[in-house]
């Protein structure tokens, strides 16, 4: 079978969840196809089965925008007819889904392309709800000849926010290889930011407003009333001065590190005792995941598909969003109580293994691609 994948390439939870599942399914011997405007991140090596199609955008004066959408449409169709394609899979729907129904209908004469849409999140929560997008966004999802989400909370936001009747969604939430991400022997971060046994709390993400990076800083604030800890960020955004500066104004920057995109997240991870999630909207929540799959607990708010990951009183603890004062003190909880802290490492890493790992989630999609081929054209 050849398999084409679309994603964004840059740092963020679809981009990997793409990016993974083609490096997975090119391990069982699927030919994988990458189309984007760059080599997505996590493609960081050789491997075999799996090519890069770069989105060539032409530059000319009277654009004064980028064509994106169509420039990805043409590389589509030509991905389709020259490598022969059976499967699209487009991960976030802006403007993948749209391009692709765009290809299908240039090649459909030629082949018969089948179009899988997976929805990550703001897709569906945020951008996609604006008037300008909307319309597109529930024609795409309904042309598309199967659609995912992430989450059952996801699926639930795509019926509603686009009155969609008679489309099937399938659930197929994010997965982890949980022989990557495992308990390892941490990268000398404790002993280099936490020195005097401090303990950590950490936090990544791509610092967008969605995130509430702040939030984060407000909880170590009241947790430093109690214990003494540290907080690390890992990643980069737009939130990131905000952050800064709030540590300065509450006197604790001593106490903060912004370490920036960072590569070797097992090991980072592994030196946390607490993870923090407080986003505003999570459709699933896969830095949770990965802090998991680690063995470190997670503090969260309820938002969106995180309660389907945290477990609320068994892998970590889920606060109502803003309510850094309730989070602070589920922290304070976990730290100080050792034992509940290792049930709660045990169970984290646990659930992970048990219920997202790569080799219990591809068969879900591989089974739906093989679903899809079999139909009549
Ligand atoms: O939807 C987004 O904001 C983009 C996307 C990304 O590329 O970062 O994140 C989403 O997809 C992840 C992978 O499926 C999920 O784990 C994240 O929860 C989700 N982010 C949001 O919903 C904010």
């Amino acid at each position: 079978m050849n398999i084409g994948i679309v994603c964004y390439p840059t740092y963020g939870g679809s981009g990997v969840v793409a990016t993974e599942l083609g490096k997975a399914l090119a391990a069982q011997g699927y030919q994988v196809h990458f189309i984007t405007y760059a080599m997505p991140f996590r493609l960081d090596g050789f491997y075999n089965n799996v090519f890069y199609h770069e989105v060539e955008m032409p530059h000319y004066p009277l654009f004064e925008f980028q064509l994106y959408t169509l420039s990805l449409a043409s590389t589509m169709v030509d991905v389709i007819r020259y490598e022969k394609l059976d499967i699209l899979h487009v991960h976030y729907a802006i403007p993948h889904a749209t391009s692709a129904y765009l290809a299908k209908q240039i090649i459909r004469k030629e082949r018969d392309i089948k179009i899988v849409t997976t929805l990550h999140g703001t897709d569906i929560t945020l951008i996609g709800l604006e008037p300008s997008f909307l319309p597109l966004v529930k024609f795409s999802i309904e042309e598309s000849d199967a659609v995912t989400s992430v989450s059952r909370f996801l699926r639930e936001k795509t019926l509603s926010n686009f009155n969609i009747k008679n489309k099937e969604i399938h659930v197929i939430p994010n997965f982890i290889d949980t022989t990557v991400y495992k308990p390892s022997q941490e990268c000398g971060l404790r002993k280099q930011y936490a020195p005097h046994g401090e303990k950590i709390l950490m936090h990544v993400s791509n610092f967008r407003p969605v995130k509430r990076v702040s939030d984060t800083v407000k909880i170590l604030h009241e947790v430093l009333k109690t214990v003494a800890a540290k907080l690390i960020l890992i990643g980069d955004g737009p939130e990131r001065s905000e952050a800064e500066r709030l540590s300065r104004e509450l006197g604790i920057d001593d106490h903060v590190r912004f370490l920036g995109k960072q590569t070797a997240l097992p090991q980072i991870l592994s030196a946390a005792d607490v993870f923090l999630l407080p986003s505003q909207s999570e459709s699933f929540g896969l830095a949770a995941l990965e802090a998991m799959s680690c063995g470190v607990p997670v503090v969260a708010t309820s938002s969106g598909g995180i309660p389907e990951v945290v477990v609320h009183g068994e892998t970590g603890y889920i606060a109502e969003i803003g309510d850094t004062a309730r989070m602070a003190r589920y922290v304070v909880d976990l730290l100080t109580n050792p034992k509940k802290h290792r049930r709660f490492s045990e169970a984290s890493r646990r659930r992970a293994v048990e219920e997202f790992d790569t080799r219990l989630l591809l068969p879900h999609y591989i089974a739906l691609y093989e679903r899809l081929l079999a139909q009549q054209p």
